[in-house]
């Protein structure tokens, strides 16, 4: 049995691309980096790094299963959760959701199923979006085997907080449920996960989401807004990301552009939870972004092509485009674009 490692990944894509067959690893239940080069085995058969559609791009072969998943990345790029509402006595919004965190199988590359942790069975949880000042009220429920909490960031007590310590909100047992509950601020993109230990685990597992507090004035009209959570799939579980990905699924806005217009605005709401690696990165092509940092800002900080991000940094980016054509995006850190993290925008004239 020979154990494979990411950059062999990267190696057997060198192949596949040479001899134009596809590499084949097959990933077993027998314990870390049990990830064989060998399709005699019982597991999966997962085709990795074989040629894309777009010329001698890495990429995979095939389709996920969306509809087993549960969620599509292109529907969740706008698939923004803005809760029940109603008004409170003292005539504040309310906002109610409801999160479920179950154990669930979700296919990430074409064959290979990841023993994901979820909120709501998607990787990432819905985004929830609340205004400035709102009451938000997340009705948390834990169906899986494991405690989970969410911990979210912005303005909240301490009991709110959810981390083990901070009361019955800290710790959610298997069965359990609690109330998180407080007023949405400051306005800004955040985010939430889960704080049980060991958090890297948790996290790595799939438990997280974007939360967005809109300013009370708004943000400017664009034409297009947009969530991607830049993350990775350790799916061997030896504290090392196999590939990486926004919204759940590596290459997936690769072989599904995103599309819009020449002069179209646009705006993304981009969060990194990337568990493993210090840092990850957005790279635009052909065009520049006004980026605002969390969010925080209605003056953007910067005018550039690409941003940095620690996990849990995030930012806001504003562009269009000039020209039609196909357009990429991806992390300026080549091993993880190579491994998942690219896509393409379709710019239609
Ligand atoms: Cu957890």
């Amino acid at each position: 049995m020979s154990n494979l490692s990411r950059r062999d990944f990267l190696k057997m894509g060198g192949l596949a691309a040479a001899f134009g067959t596809a590499g084949v690893v097959t990933l077993n239940q027998n314990g870390p980096a049990a990830i064989q080069h060998d399709t005699n085995h019982e597991g999966v058969n997962v085709h990795v790094m074989q040629q894309g559609d777009h010329g001698d791009l890495p990429g995979t072969v095939g389709e996920v299963d969306h509809e087993k998943n549960g969620f599509n990345p292109t529907n969740i790029l706008t698939d923004f959760d803005y809760g029940k509402v109603s008004t409170l006595p003292n005539g504040q919004t309310l906002r109610e959701y409801k999160i479920v965190a179950i154990n669930k199988n979700i296919e990430v590359i074409p064959g290979l199923e990841f023993p994901a942790w979820t909120y709501n069975g998607r990787i990432p949880g819905p985004t929830l979006r609340a205004t400035e000042g709102d009451r938000v009220r997340i009705q948390f429920t834990n169906g899986s085997n494991h405690p989970h909490t969410m911990h979210f960031h912005g303005f909240h007590p301490a009991e709110m907080d959810g981390v083990p310590g901070t009361g019955p909100g800290g710790l959610v047992e298997p069965g359990g449920s609690f109330t998180y509950e407080f007023d949405a601020e400051p306005f800004g993109l955040h985010l939430y996960h889960c704080h049980i230990f060991p958090l890297a685990r948790h996290i790595a597992k799939g438990l997280y989401g974007a939360f967005i507090v809109d300013p009370r004035e708004g943000r400017p009209p664009v034409d297009h807004e947009m969530i991607m959570v830049q993350h990775g799939l350790d799916v061997d579980f030896d504290d090392e990301n196999d590939f990486y990905a926004v919204n759940g699924i590596p290459f997936h806005y690769q072989n599904h552009p995103i599309q819009f217009r020449v002069g179209e605005k646009v705006r993304i709401y981009l969060v990194n939870i990337l568990e493993f690696d210090l840092l990850n990165s957005f790279h635009l092509h052909a065009s520049f972004f006004h980026y605002y940092p969390t969010g925080t800002s209605l003056t953007p900080a910067e005018f550039t092509d690409t941003i940095v991000q620690g996990q849990a940094q995030r930012g806001i980016l504003e562009f269009s485009y000039k020209h039609p054509g196909m357009y990429m995006f991806h992390a300026h850190v080549t091993e993880f674009a190579e491994l998942g993290w690219m896509g393409m925008f379709e710019v239609l004239s």
